[in-house]
Formats: structure tokens, C-alpha cells, sequence
């Protein structure tokens, strides 16, 4: 259910932290992790309730079963409102604590290629601040295209082009900007996850494996950041927000209560 009204502050639990070295390391390079939310078991249970439960329905999009199941889908939510995700995200930007999206980065044996981009170049949100986490619901390795990034590429923005044929989005980061050699690959077992900032470059190759790759990412911020447009690309009309740690005292965005357990 959508609504205007403040919501009440969310309960915090007990939860890992960030040493200083971390949170330093995370504004010099853009990213943290691999970081395990859950065991390979744990994940495997869940991963089967999301095949069976949440891809073959329908969500708040009724277009892509894949967008944000967190509205619709405790299951989901839960997963993305750990607290092995929000205690590292609070000593990143505080208690205060967002999540305006989700996807289920799901990539087919053949699957195309993302290619490298800074998220910021398609978001509406002003300030342009947010972290992200990309957790691995199947195992996760280069052969079946793990997400690559660029360590440190937060620091410029990098002006996009439209993309070349045969790419999964419309537009790219500039080639001609992109250090492919300097770029890591974030392989990740079930239920492992990393964290990375709105600017870092990241990419994935062709699935050019017999495996399926799929991953939940989520994007979190604080309550004083707007969602410019919330029923636009690439949200989607009646798109809400979601408190997830502390309180919202500033009321910007459509909000929505988590879903029921
Ligand atoms: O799953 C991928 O390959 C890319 C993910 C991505 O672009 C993102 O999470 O922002």
C-alpha cells in the first residue's frame, strides 16, 4: 500500500559494521566486498522461492517481473534489508537509510553484454547520491560474466555515448575512457555481495557459458535525495520508495510500506 505520511522509524538490529580502513577504502576506490550476506545453503532455498515464488508472478511493474520485488515480495525485501547489507551501509551514509530500487540482474546462457557504464548517467535522482549492492543468487564467476569494475573510476564522471550493436543498454561509457586493464572481476559464491557508489564503471561480458547468472542488486540512499521522476524510466508508474533503517524527516518521496511477512 502507497502512502504520503512519515513512517515510522525501523527497529535496528544488531549488525556488522565497517572498520575506518573500509569506509576510507570505499570513498578512494568505489566499492567494498565480496561481503556474505548468507550461506551457499541458505541461498540455494531461497533462490529456489524466488524461481518458483517471485519470477513467475507479477510486481508493482507489470511490465518486468524483474524490478523491484522488494514492493511486493518480503522475501525479497528481507534479503535486501539485512542486516549484514544495512549495518555496513549505515557507517557509509548513516541510519537514515533508503531503497528506491531493485533488479534481478538475471543473464541466460548467451546473454548480452552490459556494457561499461556509471550508473548516474540514467538516474533521476538529485543529489546524485546512492550505494548499491549486487548480490549472487547463482554462483557467480567470470565464465558465467560476473560483473567487472574499475577500481577508482568513481572519481571523473565519464561522458556516455549512445552504445555500440549487440549491447543490453542504449548507452555506454566512452571506450576511449575505459582502463579495461585495470578492471576486477567480482566473482562471488550465493549469497555473497559487494557494495559499490554511483559512479563506479562497471560491466559484464556475453554469457558465454551454459550457466545461468542472476543477481539482486539494490540501490539505497537517504531521505533528503529526490527521485526526480518516480513514475518514469527507468522506474515506472506508481514506483515507490522504501524506509528500510531509521526515520524519513523529510517526506520527498512517494513511499510505501514493506510488504507483509
Ligand atoms: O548485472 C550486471 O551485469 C550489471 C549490473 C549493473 O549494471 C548494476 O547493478 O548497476
Amino acid at each position: 500500500m502507497q502512502t504520503s505520511v512519515p513512517l515510522q522509524p525501523v527497529p535496528e538490529r544488531s549488525a556488522p559494521s565497517l572498520s575506518r580502513e573500509e569506509v576510507r577504502q570505499f570513498h578512494h576506490l568505489g566499492y567494498l566486498g565480496p561481503y556474505t550476506a548468507m550461506g551457499v545453503e541458505d541461498m540455494a532455498a531461497i533462490r529456489d522461492r524466488i524461481e518458483r515464488e517471485v519470477l513467475p508472478t507479477t510486481g508493482w511493474n507489470t511490465r518486468n517481473p524483474l524490478q523491484s520485488r522488494h514492493l511486493d515480495q518480503r522475501l525479497v525485501h528481507d534479503l535486501i534489508a539485512s542486516p549484514e547489507i544495512l549495518g555496513r551501509l549505515r557507517r557509509l551514509i548513516g541510519d537514515d537509510i533508503v531503497v528506491w530500487a531493485s533488479y534481478f540482474f538475471t543473464k541466460e546462457p548467451g546473454g548480452k553484454e552490459i556494457p561499461w557504464h556509471q550508473d548516474a548517467n540514467f538516474w533521476p535522482i538529485e543529489p546524485p547520491l546512492n550505494i548499491s549492492i549486487w548480490m549472487a543468487v547463482d554462483d557467480v564467476t567470470t565464465e558465467n560474466s560476473c560483473v567487472q569494475i574499475v577500481p577508482g573510476s568513481h572519481r571523473r564522471v565519464i561522458r556516455h555515448l549512445p552504445a555500440r550493436e549487440g549491447m543490453a543498454f542504449r548507452e555506454e561509457a566512452d571506450p576511449a575512457e575505459v582502463d579495461t586493464d585495470a578492471a576486477l572481476d567480482m566473482e562471488l559464491s550465493p549469497g555473497q555481495f559487494f557494495i559499490f557508489n554511483e559512479r563506479l564503471l562497471h560491466h559484464s561480458n556475453t554469457n558465454t557459458s551454459d550457466r545461468r547468472r542472476m543477481g539482486l542488486s539494490a540501490r539505497y540512499t537517504v531521505p533528503f535525495v529526490n527521485i526526480l521522476d518516480q513514475d518514469g524510466p527507468p522506474l515506472f508508474p506508481g514506483h515507490a520508495c522504501v524506509l528500510v533503517s531509521g526515520s524519513d524527516r523529510f517526506t520527498l518521496n512517494r513511499m510505501a510500506e514493506p510488504p507483509s511477512a
